[in-house]
């Protein structure tokens, strides 16, 4: 079966789109039902159910130049944090505890902060206590790959429907830049040898997991000069062998974090060299963009964190009924899916008044240009959040023929109260620097100070749409920009057309 078929790429041109939701809707039922509520599988899942992850699995079997083994796994988190490590009966009385709490949880994910393959015992033990005593909740894991094909049976053994593999190479020649020793057969190897011997684990691994109906997503680290171009390359490969979805990850490589990258002074991508190359992959598969590089002990909602609430003095003093949690859990997913089949209604109604936009155009010539917009918001799909309270802005284009989630930017916070004032000036420049290619800013409420300055950078504050579903409110907006011929491209005929 060919699994490769969801496109976040703007997918049909024609005649207009259907929200991000309905991307899924082709995939055949047994596919759906394994990704429609996985935030991190499906792009609309993510603005309605949460995750957690736990920390069982401290040791690596290999070495990746962006990582420093004092922190978390790279691989999904972001460098420098550190997970607090847990016993496999601790993790699992910590999921009970978020499960029962959280009830948009809807999956269990194991991602460190070593290699979860690389503790076979602590990951598989977590996974089969769960998988008796949560049985509502999902499971996932993600992996470096060189242990993979070993454990694949014990994986569908305990019922793991999703695993990510990351890849960076399928060349040893640039996986030598990348890795510089694999410990294998109880000795380390080192250079080109050890990156032929991991790529040939991941790729085996991958064919495996898809022979056994496991849904596997590919991560890979972006790492300008040494696998960039190659990357497209690595897409189509793993494209070939069936993995579901392609995820493809900025380096973070700082100086203070110690890694061999940061110390060298390898730099990051941009946040256009990372559209670009999505861009250029997803003609290959579909591409994960909303991904956030979480914690090996993250809580919650993609982007945001609530592991505070369940330290363990805290989760010792509550007194939980499992099975009445997953019953008000199953309540509260079945009022999250009416939201969704709502929105996704008034989504589909807007997307097909911009695809009357494009069929009033004389020439493609005339067609009005694309426009970026970032949006705030907490979650459930909808624009709720002030302007002043975000810590990350979801960036999404808009053209005649849809609008499509480009990628989620994290900020500081510009409004905290109290004795940060003094530095909100500074912090709203750099803001605005991170919204910089964006022509307007979707919030709930903004206040005076950042609109002024926000208008003075040539974006545009809007405070007209809240509550609204985002994707209809960007085409709303993009809607008026085509009426008010701000749009027109240089050289074409001038045209006024109205939504
Ligand atoms: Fe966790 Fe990863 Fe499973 Fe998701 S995260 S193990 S697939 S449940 Fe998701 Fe977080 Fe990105 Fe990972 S946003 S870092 S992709
Ligand atoms: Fe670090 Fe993860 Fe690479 Fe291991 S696989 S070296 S933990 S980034």
């Amino acid at each position: 079966m060919d699994l490769n078929v969801v496109s976040q790429s703007g997918g049909c041109a024609s005649s207009g789109c259907g929200s991000s939701a309905d991307r899924l809707s082709h995939l055949p039922e047994a596919i759906r039902a394994k990704v429609d509520n996985h935030p991190c599988f499906s792009e609309d899942a993510h603005h309605h159910y949460a995750r957690m992850h736990v920390a069982v699995a401290p040791a690596c079997n290999i070495q990746c130049h962006y990582c420093n083994r004092k922190y978390d796994c790279s691989n999904e988190s972001r460098p420098g944090v550190v997970s607090e490590l847990l016993t496999p009966d601790r993790a699992v009385k910590k999921v009970i505890a978020v499960a029962a709490n959280i009830p948009q949880m809807t999956v269990l994910g194991i991602a460190g902060p070593g290699d979860p393959l690389a503790n076979p015992e602590r990951t598989l033990e977590t996974f089969r206590q769960l998988s008796e005593k949560a049985p509502d909740i999902r499971l996932c894991v993600s992996t470096n790959g060189l242990a993979l094909p070993e454990v694949v049976d014990e994986i569908c053994k305990h019922n793991i429907e999703h695993v990510t593999i990351t890849i960076n190479c399928v060349d040893p020649d640039v996986g030598a830049k990348i890795y510089p020793w694999i410990f294998w057969n109880n000795r380390r190897v080192k250079g080109r040898k050890a990156a032929e011997i991991l790529i040939a684990q991941q790729q085996k691994g991958l064919e495996m997991l898809v022979e056994r109906g496991v849904l596997v997503k590919v991560n890979s680290v972006l790492i300008p000069g040494v696998n960039d171009e190659h990357l497209k390359e690595v897409s189509r490969a793993v494209k070939a062998k069936g993995a579901f979805l392609h995820n493809v990850m900025p380096l973070i490589a700082e100086p203070e974090h110690g890694t061999f990258y940061g110390l060298m002074g390898q730099r990051g991508p941009s946040n256009e060299e990372l559209q670009t190359l999505q861009d250029a992959c997803a003609g290959d598969m579909a591409m994960m963009r909303h991904c956030r590089q979480c914690r090996a002990d993250a809580v919650g909602m993609l982007g945001e964190d609530r592991g505070h609430e369940f330290t363990l003095d805290k989760i010792e003093t509550m007194e939980i009924d499992y099975e009445a949690a997953m019953a008000r859990r199953a309540e509260i997913h079945a009022e999250i899916e009416a939201n969704r089949t709502a929105q996704r209604q008034q989504t589909g109604e807007a997307f097909v008044s911009l695809s009357s936009l494009k069929r009033g155009l004389k020439t493609k010539a005339a067609e009005p240009r694309p426009v970026l917009m970032a949006v705030a918001t907490t979650g459930g799909g909808v624009i709720n959040q002030h302007f002043g309270h975000a810590r990350e802005f979801l960036v999404y284009e808009a053209s005649v023929n849809d609008v499509r989630f480009v990628g989620a930017r994290k900020v500081d916070l510009y409004c905290s109260g109290g004795d940060t004032c003094g530095d909100a000036e500074t912090t709203l420049q750099k803001i605005i620097r991170t919204l910089k290619d964006c022509e307007a800013v979707l919030c709930s409420k903004i206040g005076y100070e950042p609109w002024s300055q926000l208008e003075e950078a040539g974006i545009t504050p809007n405070g007209e749409h809240a509550m609204e579903p985002i994707e209809e409110a960007i085409a709303a907006v993009y809607q008026e920009m085509v009426a008010s011929g701000q749009l027109e491209q240089a050289g074409a005929e001038p045209q006024r057309l109205t939504a």
